[in-house]
């Protein structure tokens, strides 16, 4: 866990891209820059919430980090490692694992944490993100340092429990419900008691203030002064949506929304008082992609089920038997258009898609190189299967019998015959052969370990 001076640090280089630190470059919410090229995915497994804000309808998802009136998929804590698995399989350049609801996440956090634990298993290399109303922050913070959560949002809308109490009618804090002014003097007084904690931890802290015309417009200055003050690293102003349709308290009685206007006069006011967040996509509690082109829509639970990794890695008679077949495969280069890097010292794999058509670049996934030091290293490899789950063959110039066996077991082939070989060409044969194997009635067999020059 990084200090208050690294933390310090880190704001003082934001917006040198050279020196950035990269828990801020490679996130797209904390670096501008960093939106155009890396992507997050929200995992949907806190369905409850500890609080009542006047903007929520919890039939929706949660209003602080999502577009009220869009419902989510709520998954178990294993369906969310599914599919991270999944996502990253399919998006070499995600960066960033979320809970952000549908409700608040520290109000289920059993299912949050034993989530998290999960992600980084299966991909300690990403970051996980923590978006909260902040109520139960300074209950969990040995947790999220257990967890190595390194970035969290808090939403704070209010620093005076006058405009509070207008924004939150009821909070439940250990078992008692309070309403009025109380509800909104505890909430307040533990958000920025969280804010505090959460800074002499080094936690990269992000502060979202819904903009509520004729409320807390005008109260937002106070707001954005202290939670900066208090070392916040950055503040997103977004403007609330307000509709009597998704049945919030603010809806049904009249409350408009604000416009981009509104807050960009009010951004403008603050220009020079610290860093504001200006590309907030106010996105769903199942986001996935790039901020501002969500593909959550093609990792539903049914997707994913439909495309397991397994059933789509094999290269199967069925494969083969389609009119038009077509596989995805890895390679090991380091250049010349040749197939010339062994499996264990390669830290990225060119992808293909080859039919009989074309040979197709898909794109390129970095690895943890598997073997370092003249070590295999066990957590790498099985990285490696995870991100190339989808691919039916690997081809390297070398590779040793422990990875390949690994491979084989969860259907991926290793393929040595082409080694130094151009990739294109090799790509072809080994797809005609096959091919070939196939309809004269030879197929290949997946699950005996096939040696190199057996291939
Ligand atoms: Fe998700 Fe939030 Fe983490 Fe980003 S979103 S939990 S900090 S990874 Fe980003 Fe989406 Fe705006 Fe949130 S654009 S709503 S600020
Ligand atoms: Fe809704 Fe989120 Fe507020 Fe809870 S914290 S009431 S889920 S907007």
């Amino acid at each position: 866990m990084s200090s208050d001076n690294e933390q310090d640090r880190d704001r003082q280089r934001h917006g040198c891209s050279a020196r950035m630190p990269e828990r801020i470059a490679t996130h797209p919410c904390y670096s501008e820059e960093a939106h155009h090229h890396f992507a997050r995915m929200h995992l949907a497994v806190a369905p409850a919430c500890n609080i009542q804000c006047n903007y929520c309808n919890r039939k929706y998802d949660c209003a602080n980090e999502s577009r009220p009136g869009v419902t989510s998929e709520r998954l178990t804590p294993g369906q969310a490692a599914e599919k991270v698995r999944a996502v990253r399989a399919r998006l070499p350049n995600l960066s960033v694992v979320g809970i952000a609801g549908p409700g608040d996440p520290l109000a289920s956090p059993e299912r949050t944490f034993r989530t998290f634990e999960l992600v980084s298993e299966i991909a300690p290399e990403l970051h996980l993100c923590l978006s909260t109303n902040g109520l139960m922050l300074s209950d969990y913070i040995e947790k999220i340092l257990h967890h190595g959560i390194h970035h969290v949002t808090i939403t704070i809308n209010a620093v005076d429990p006058e405009i509070g109490e207008q924004i939150y009618p009821w909070v439940v804090y250990r078992r008692s419900r309070l309403t009025g002014r109380s509800a909104a003097e505890l909430l307040l007084e533990r958000q920025i008691a969280g804010l505090e904690l959460l800074r002499s931890h080094g936690i990269l802290c992000k502060v979202n203030s819904v903009l509520i015309p004729g409320i807390n417009d005008e109260h937002i200055i106070d707001v954005h002064r202290t939670v900066m003050g208090l070392g916040a690293f950055i503040h997103n102003i977004m403007p609330l949506i307000s509709s009597p349709e998704h049945g919030t308290y603010y809806g049904l009685n009249g409350q408009r929304g604000a416009t981009d206007d509104e807050v960009k006069s009010i951004q403008d006011r603050l220009t020079g008082s610290g860093r504001l967040m200006k590309h907030c996509r106010q996105c769903r509690a199942d986001a996935v992609g790039l901020l501002g082109k969500d593909l959550s829509s093609e990792f539903s639970l049914k997707q994913l089920s439909a495309r397991s990794p397994r059933a789509e890695s094999l290269v199967t008679s069925s494969l083969f038997r389609d009119e038009n077949p077509k596989i995805r495969v890895a390679v090991a280069t380091h250049g010349q258009g040749l197939i010339n890097e062994h499996f264990g010292q390669a830290d990225e794999f060119d992808i293909f898609d080859v039919s009989s058509e074309a040979v197709t670049f898909s794109g390129r996934r970095r690895v943890e190189p598997y073997c370092l030091g003249g070590h295999g290293d066990s957590q790498a490899l099985a990285a490696i299967k995870t991100l190339l789950g989808d691919c039916h063959a690997i081809f390297v110039a070398r590779v040793g019998e422990g990875p390949r066996r690994a491979l084989h077991s969860v259907g991926t082939e290793l393929v040595e015959r082409y080694a130094g070989q151009p990739i294109e060409s090799s790509l072809r044969d080994f797809f005609q052969s096959r091919r070939s194997e196939k309809v004269a009635g030879t197929a290949l067999t997946r699950n005996p370990v096939v040696k190199s020059n057996q291939v």
